[in-house]
């Protein structure tokens, strides 16, 4: 009797197994129902609180990205070179589809790219290039550093500024906008004769750090007549510190200021005269990244890499129109 009954309850949980797997003969058109799989996109960002540009620049890929319908897995840094490591490392082993890496440090990425590469992530840079071989990525959406740097320096060359002493106000150290910017105006003093009379790296792109680096300057009664801040929030440090020393700087002061980034805030002082040059550094990387990623899921060939077309914005030349039109 046991036997008839256990065979009666064998029977029923396999009739059921079969009913709930629907894939049986009969159930034609299961697959078609197959929902298509979400991209996830695995992004290893820098800080969450760097910079308004960084700010623009995660905000830009979680609104493509949500409109793409991808997942999106952002993991923060936040100073720290070997915590982007291992949160690389982590999403590769979640097997996100897309890996895209903005690298507080330029080297020491080669293993996390080879590792994403061999499980068949395509590993993307954006932001800021990293000493990576060709075959060791798949695409690189990036600013041209040096070439921003190069701009600014052909513009204080025109200038004409008799005896330049030059205060430079670096990013982090060792991250690729800071190498690209620092050699652009390091190489351009040389050029031009130009003195440095301070270079200091401000470790986050620090705007507190940047103001009270001047400050110090300042009170150490150190000459100086061009800053040269490697993003609009450390020039607004610079400023500030300024404005309390009595210092005069802009369009009509005795300091020349220079900045980068060009956030919708720093033009409206380029337009007021407080910064007398803004180079532009355009964040808004999701769209492009979404763009990138379609072609590749659509098997097409990508441009292995792209440089942002970006400009720079002088207080002489600079409108209300131009303001009013930038959308970060
Ligand atoms: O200039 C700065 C940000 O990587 C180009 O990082 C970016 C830099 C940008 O914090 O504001």
């Amino acid at each position: 009797m046991k036997k008839l009954i256990s065979s009666i309850l064998v029977l029923m949980l396999m009739l059921a197994l079969v009913a709930c797997g629907g894939n049986s003969a009969g159930s034609e058109g299961s697959e078609a129902s197959a929902e298509p799989s979400v991209i996830t996109v695995g992004v290893v960002q820098t800080n969450a609180n760097e910079s308004d540009w960084r700010t623009a620049n995660t905000k830009s890929f979680n609104e493509a990205f949500t409109e793409a319908g991808y997942e999106t897995k952002m993991v923060f840094g936040e100073g720290d070179h070997a915590k982007q490591i291992s949160q690389a490392q982590q999403l590769i082993q979640e097997e996100v589809d897309y890996l895209v890496v903005l690298g507080l440090q330029s080297a020491g990425w080669e293993d996390v790219a080879k590792a994403s590469m061999e499980a068949g992530i395509p590993f993307i840079m954006a932001d800021r290039k990293l000493e990576l071989p060709e075959d060791l990525y798949t695409a690189m959406v990036c600013s041209d550093f040096e070439a921003e740097g190069n701009k600014a320096v052909d513009w204080l060359k025109s200038q004409a500024i008799d005896d330049c002493k030059i205060v430079v106000l670096g990013g982090d150290t060792g991250s690729s906008a800071q190498l690209g910017r620092s050699k652009a105006i390091e190489d351009g003093a040389g050029a031009n004769g130009w003195d440095i009379v301070f270079n200091q790296n401000m470790k986050g792109w620090d705007e507190t750090l940047a103001k009270q680096a001047v400050a110090d300057l300042i009170a150490s009664g150190k000459e100086f007549n061009v800053v040269y801040a490697e993003n609009d929030n450390m020039a607004r440090g610079a400023c500030d510190a300024m404005d309390a020393a009595g210092i005069t700087y802009g369009k009509d002061g005795a300091v020349t200021v220079i900045a980068f980034d060009a956030n919708k805030w720093a033009l409206e002082k380029v337009l007021a005269g407080e910064f007398n040059l803004d180079v532009e550094c355009n964040p808004l990387h999701g769209p492009r990244i979404v763009k990138l990623i379609n072609s590749l899921e659509a098997g097409e060939t990508v441009e292995k890499n792209a440089y942002v077309d970006e400009e720079m914005f002088d207080c002489d030349t600079i409108t209300q129109e131009i303001v009013d039109a930038r959308t970060y």
